[in-house]
C-alpha cells in the first residue's frame, strides 16, 4: 500500500488541475494530481474555445505558451447579430484588449506534454478517490491504480475535479450554501471540418433562437444552436443543424460554409456558485466551485483566473504569509459574481425563452432593444468588451 508525501494534493487533471500543478512546479512546490479519467477520454472533450488576454499571459509567463502563441487565433473583437443586422464591436479599438481562440483541449494537451517532460507526478484512472482529515493540518488523499491502494499524505488538498466531482460534496452541507439557476435551453454544438465563413465570432440572436460561429483554426469550425433542454442529439441529423444554422445566422451577402460533422452534443445550461470556496485544508478550483453558462465564453477562464489566485496564495503560504489563502474564497468569489453576472447578462440578451404570446414577444422585442443599444452606445461596448476580455483579478 504505497504512502505518498507532498504539500499539495490536486484532484483532477483537467485545465486547472493540470495548471496549478504546473504553476506550483514553477515556484518549486511539490505536488500530486490524481484524475479518474483517462488521458485519451480527456482529450476528447471538446470544450471551451476563447482565452481572455489575462488566461494567454498567464500561460506566458508560466512558460507554457509556445502552442497558443504559435497556433492561437487572436481575435480583435467579436460580431453581435440580430435578423439581418450584424456589427462587429472591436475591444482592441474600445479598450485595447484580445481574446484568442484556442481549444480547451489544445490547453489540456500542452500542460500534459510539460508535465510530462519534467516528469510530475501524475496518476490516470484512479478508482474510489477519496478525501480525509480536510477540518485537520494533516489531510490525505486514497484512491487505487493498477491494482494497488494509494494515500497521498498533504498539506492541502485541491478540488480541480469539475463539476461532478467529490470534493465539493466533501464539504459539511452546514458550512456550504450553493446557489443554482438553470436556463430554459441548451447548446446544440458541432465541430465540423471546414474552414469557418468568418473571421471573428458570431453571436446571433434570432426568433428560432440563439446560434453561434466560431472556431478551432483555420480549418476546423466550432458552431452552435439552442436548442431544448429536453431534447436528443437523435432528433438532429446535420442536415436539420445546417438548415437551423443558415436560417439563424443569415447576413446579406455572407454564406456560411459547411463541412463533415465530426462531433455532436448536447449541453444544458446552468449557472451554479458554491459559497465557500475553502473548507479547513480543502480548496476548490475551477468548475467544482462554479460554473456559468457557456455564452460568456468564462467557465475556462475563471479556472485560470481561481488557479492564479490560489497558486499565489499557497507560494506566499510556505514564505510564511497565509493572508492570502484565508482570503482566497472570498477574494475569488468576487470576482466569480462578476463573471456570474456577465455570463447571465450575455444568455439573457442572445437566447429566446420558450413560449409565445404576449410575454414572449414583449421579451424578445426587448432584448432586440438591448442589443440595439449595446452596439450603437460607446460606453455599452466598452463594458462588454472589458468583461469579455477579462476582467483583472480580485
Ligand atoms: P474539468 O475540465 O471538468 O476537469 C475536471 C477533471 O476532474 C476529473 N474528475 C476527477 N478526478 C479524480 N477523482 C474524481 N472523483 C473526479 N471527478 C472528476 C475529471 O475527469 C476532469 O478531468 O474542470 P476544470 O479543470 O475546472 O475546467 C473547467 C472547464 O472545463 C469549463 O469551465 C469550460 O469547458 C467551460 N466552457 C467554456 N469556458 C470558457 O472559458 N470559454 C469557452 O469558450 C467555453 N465554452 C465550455 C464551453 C463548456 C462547454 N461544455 C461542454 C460544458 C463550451 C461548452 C460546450
Ligand atoms: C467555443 O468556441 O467553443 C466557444 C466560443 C465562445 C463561447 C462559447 C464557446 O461563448
Amino acid at each position: 500500500m504505497p504512502t505518498l508525501s507532498t504539500r499539495v494534493a490536486i484532484i483532477g487533471a483537467g485545465p486547472a488541475g493540470l495548471l496549478l500543478g504546473w504553476s506550483l512546479r514553477q515556484a518549486g512546490i511539490d505536488f500530486v494530481i490524481v484524475e479518474n479519467k483517462s488521458r485519451e477520454y480527456i482529450l476528447g472533450r471538446v470544450r471551451a474555445g476563447v482565452l481572455e488576454q489575462g488566461a494567454v499571459e498567464t500561460l506566458q509567463r508560466l512558460g507554457v505558451s509556445e502552442g497558443v502563441d504559435a497556433r492561437g487565433l487572436v481575435h480583435h473583437g467579436i460580431y453581435l447579430q440580430s435578423p439581418g443586422l450584424r456589427h462587429h464591436v472591436d475591444f482592441n479599438e474600445l479598450i485595447g484588449r484580445t481574446v484568442t481562440v484556442y481549444g480547451q483541449q489544445a490547453v489540456v494537451r500542452d500542460l500534459e506534454a510539460a508535465h510530462d517532460a519534467a516528469g510530475s507526478a501524475v496518476f490516470y484512472e484512479a478508482g474510489d478517490v477519496a478525501v480525509r482529515g480536510i477540518e485537520t493540518r494533516s489531510p490525505s488523499l486514497t484512491f487505487t491504480h493498477d491494482g494497488s491502494d494509494y494515500t497521498v499524505e498533504a498539506d492541502f488538498i485541491v478540488g480541480a475535479d469539475g463539476f461532478h466531482g467529490i470534493s465539493r460534496p466533501a464539504i459539511p452541507n452546514n458550512r456550504l450554501t450553493v446557489f443554482d439557476k438553470t436556463y430554459p435551453f441548451a447548446w446544440l454544438g458541432i465541430l465540423a471540418d471546414v474552414a469557418p465563413s468568418t473571421d471573428e465570432l458570431i453571436y446571433a440572436l434570432h426568433p428560432d433562437g440563439f446560434a453561434m460561429h466560431s472556431m478551432r483554426s483555420n480549418s476546423v469550425s466550432r458552431l452552435y444552436i439552442q436548442v431544448d433542454p429536453g431534447d436528443d442529439i437523435s432528433n438532429w441529423p446535420d442536415s436539420r443543424i445546417w438548415d437551423a444554422l443558415h436560417t439563424r445566422l443569415a447576413s446579406d451577402g455572407w454564406a456560411l460554409n459547411e463541412g463533415p460533422v465530426t462531433e455532436k452534443s448536447i449541453t444544458p445550461m446552468r449557472s451554479f456558485v458554491a459559497s465557500t470556496l475553502n473548507h479547513g485544508s480543502l480548496f476548490l478550483v475551477g468548475d467544482s466551485g462554479h460554473i456559468v453558462p457557456p455564452t460568456g465564453a468564462k467557465g475556462l477562464n475563471s479556472a485560470i483566473s481561481d488557479v492564479t489566485q490560489l497558486s499565489a496564495a499557497i507560494v506566499t503560504h510556505y514564505a510564511d504569509d497565509s493572508a492570502l489563502l484565508s482570503s482566497y474564497s472570498d477574494t475569488a468569489l468576487v470576482r466569480q459574481w462578476k463573471v456570474q453576472q456577465f455570463s447571465q447578462w450575455m444568455t439573457d440578451l442572445l437566447h429566446v425563452r420558450p413560449g409565445t404570446g404576449d410575454e414572449a414577444a414583449f421579451d424578445y422585442r426587448s432584448q432586440l432593444g438591448r442589443l440595439d443599444y449595446v452596439t450603437h452606445s460607446l460606453y455599452a461596448q466598452r463594458s462588454l468588451a472589458e468583461q469579455y476580455t477579462g476582467l483583472p483579478l480580485g
